[in-house]
């Protein structure tokens, strides 16, 4: 009898530690005379404490580095969730025996010296692909399960709208949630609304681009939220951050896009000079911002226009 570690990447999110701890569970209870641990390689994120609460599961432990086995000592053996670069991975990882992976990534460095036991598959989460092993191994999977693999496939694929989300995970998300009886975006929205709430000075900065316009230099930022009301309802606090960053970096005209992955749309607030930008995207600088319905891409249907326009 072997004890055996999953653990997803490091810096984990939602999909790394949710599909490690449920595939363990799956393991053990499929009984091949091993014993499955999940261990993770970092913080827990919010959205994740949240999920494995409200199941009564416990938290994976951390886990630090593998180092070399003493003399005469077997190597810890382990088994690769939501990765397999070894640069994502734990530190020592070839000081263990890695028996394979499960996996929606490229494969990288990935290596294994007996026959791996590997899954991957380009869907949208690695919690879809252990949902699918579940029924490959003819096991039900409990309702807690389901909760969590559900949590992660609506996270990985931001509720089903990123280009990585394929039909396999809408069909999981639709099956699970009629037998949990839960609305799928409510449910996700709960997650996404359990991640703390960005500063209004870091909504302007965490992701933002300057573009030389014309003879102006323009910052272009992007601030993506499930919610922008939550954005929205500081709008004072907002503007007063967008003016003290464009002063900070010089800049002429500021344009701050608060993304609503959700509604699929975003609101574009401006300051400073923004003359180019306007007649770019054909809106007005006013206060509370312009909608504009479908602009989900800052390079495309933003930045593009507004270069175009001078
Ligand atoms: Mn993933």
């Amino acid at each position: 009898m072997s004890t055996i570690y999953l653990f997803g990447h490091k810096n984990p999110d939602n999909d790394a530690i949710l599909s490690s701890v449920v595939l363990a569970q799956l393991l053990n209870a499929t009984d091949d005379g091993n014993h499955y641990i999940a261990r993770r390689l970092g913080p827990v994120p919010p959205e994740t404490k949240k999920v494995l609460e409200e199941c009564g599961f416990e938290e994976p432990e951390l886990l630090g580095s593998i180092p070399e086995p003493a003399e005469g000592e077997p190597r810890q053996k382990v088994l690769l969730c939501d990765h397999n670069e070894s640069v994502q991975s734990v530190d020592g990882l070839y000081n263990a025996d890695v028996l394979g992976a499960v996996d929606h990534h490229r494969i990288g460095d990935f290596h294994t010296v007996q026959p791996a036991f590997y899954v991957c598959l380009p869907w949208g989460s690695t919690c879809s692909i252990v949902y699918y092993l579940f029924s490959c191994y003819g096991v039900e999977p409990t309702k807690e399960q389901k909760r969590c693999l559900l949590a992660a496939m609506l996270t990985d694929t931001v509720m089903l709208k990123s280009p990585t989300a394929t039909d396999r995970d809408r069909a999981f998300v639709s099956e699970i949630s009629a037998d949990l009886g839960l609305d799928p975006m409510a449910f996700g929205m709960a997650l996404f609304d359990a991640r703390p709430a960005l500063t209004p000075d870091k909504m302007v900065s965490t992701d933002i681009k300057e573009f030389e316009v014309g003879d102006k230099r323009l910052l272009i930022g992007q601030y993506e939220t499930v919610n922008k009301k939550t954005a929205l309802d500081q709008l004072p606090a907002l503007r007063e951050a967008m003016e003290a960053y464009r002063k900070e970096k010089g800049a002429d005209g500021l344009v701050l896009c608060v993304t609503d992955i959700i509604e699929e749309g975003s609101q574009v607030l401006m300051c400073g000079d923004t003359e180019a930008a306007q007649k770019g995207l054909g809106i007005a600088d006013v206060p509370e911002g312009v909608w504009m319905p479908g602009v989900l891409s800052r390079k495309k249907q933003v930045a593009a226009p507004i270069l175009a326009s001078v």
